[in-house]
């Protein structure tokens, strides 16, 4: 079979299921904003399905899908550059979603780490939804055909899962549709981890604020939230091997790292032999300087959620221009009988 050239295209999303982190800006947004160029079409999306997963209040779940759509803006998406979307707006995603759902093996399925991770020990209580979570993302992905998707190291798995997908439906209609998308997971903080305890990754629904930073937060709760993050009673190294084994020392000198534009080794030439009580004003600084700009754009974009409304409309219709016929040709593969002329 010959191989069939897909056109280079970047899809990721977020889930409006709270606030925006900074481990969602360094993991995520950041990476988006960098993807953005003459080499990729970019299409990136608010994923609400997802997002209802687990329980939302309404009011909040519409207020963070607008508040997520500012936060791509002020960060540095361009919306005529890119498709921005929620997921709900554009139905191809949760119908390929099905199909994808009768492809995907149960075996898989149960593999899958994020499903034991958020259900937890009462997995039987847990949604239907949340467990088949990784078949639509697969979904939102292959609905465009995405060649290329940035996202940070906690979604690998998923990803792997969406090319065996791809590979399975492939493989049992005889055809060369799907492609195998690579993941893009780069950069110095692809796992930004909680600044209460360095072996948990900074979330949104963590019950402590002090664990994660909040790209909403004002420079007196980002100063008082890196003042008190946990660390070591050691200095900080001059190499990056001596960050082994100190997981809040590494972490804090990721998030510089990544919010500097440096390589780990270039910021410990610098800081290396400091002790906490000297870097962790310097890393506030640094936060402050990068996540004010962006925190105050969001606010004034919030001021006028209509606005958001009609990016995201627009960029709905953009979107189906390319899920549509996608989708119709996946029903022609597997068989569906397709309405014609009445
Ligand atoms: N701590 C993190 N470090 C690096 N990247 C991260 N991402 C999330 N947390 C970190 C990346 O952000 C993108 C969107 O994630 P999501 O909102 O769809 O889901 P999530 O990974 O479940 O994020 P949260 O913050 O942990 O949300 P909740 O608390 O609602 O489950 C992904 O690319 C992810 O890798």
């Amino acid at each position: 079979m010959s191989q069939t050239q897909f056109t280079p295209r970047v899809f990721s999303g977020i889930q409006p299921s709270g606030g925006l982190t900074l481990g969602n800006y360094l993991g995520a947004i950041k990476r988006f904003v960098d993807m953005q160029g003459p080499e990729f079409e970019t299409i990136y999306c608010m994923v609400d399905l997802h997002a209802i997963t687990v329980w939302q209040n309404p009011a909040d779940l519409t207020r963070n899908t607008r508040e997520l759509c500012a936060g791509f803006i002020a960060a540095g998406i361009d919306p005529e550059q890119s498709v921005l979307i929620n997921q709900s707006q554009v139905p191809e995603h949760a119908q390929l979603g099905w199909v994808f759902n009768c492809v995907a093996r149960m075996g898989w399925m149960k593999r899958m780490t994020q499903f034991k991770d958020k259900a937890g020990k009462n997995a039987e209580n847990a949604s239907l939804g949340l467990f088949g979570y990784p078949a639509l993302m697969a979904a939102d992905i292959l609905v465009y055909h995405a060649t290329h998707v940035p996202v940070g190291e906690d979604q690998k798995q998923h990803l792997e899962l969406t090319r065996d997908i791809a590979a399975k439906f492939n493989h049992d209609y005889g055809v060369d549709f799907f492609p195998m998308t690579e993941p893009v997971i780069e950069g110095a903080a692809t796992r930004v981890m909680s600044l209460r305890d360095g072996s948990k990754k900074m979330s949104k629904s963590d019950p402590s604020d002090m664990a994660r930073i909040n790209m909403t937060d004002d420079a007196d709760a980002i100063a008082k939230k890196i003042r008190k993050a946990k660390t070591d009673p050691d200095a900080l190294p001059s190499e990056a091997e001596g960050l082994e084994n100190r997981p809040e020392a590494r972490n804090l000198v990721n998030i510089y790292a990544a919010l500097n534009d440096q390589t780990v080794d270039e910021v410990l030439r610098d800081v290396g032999g400091k002790q906490f009580g000297e870097f962790k004003p310097m890393l506030a600084d640094l936060a402050v300087a990068k996540l004010s700009p962006i925190s105050g754009e969001m606010a004034r974009l919030m001021d006028d959620p209509a606005e958001i409304d009609r990016i995201l409309s627009r960029g709905s219709q953009r979107a189906r221009e390319i899920t549509a016929p996608i989708l119709k040709r996946t029903y022609e593969i597997v068989g569906m009988v397709a309405p014609v002329e009445v």
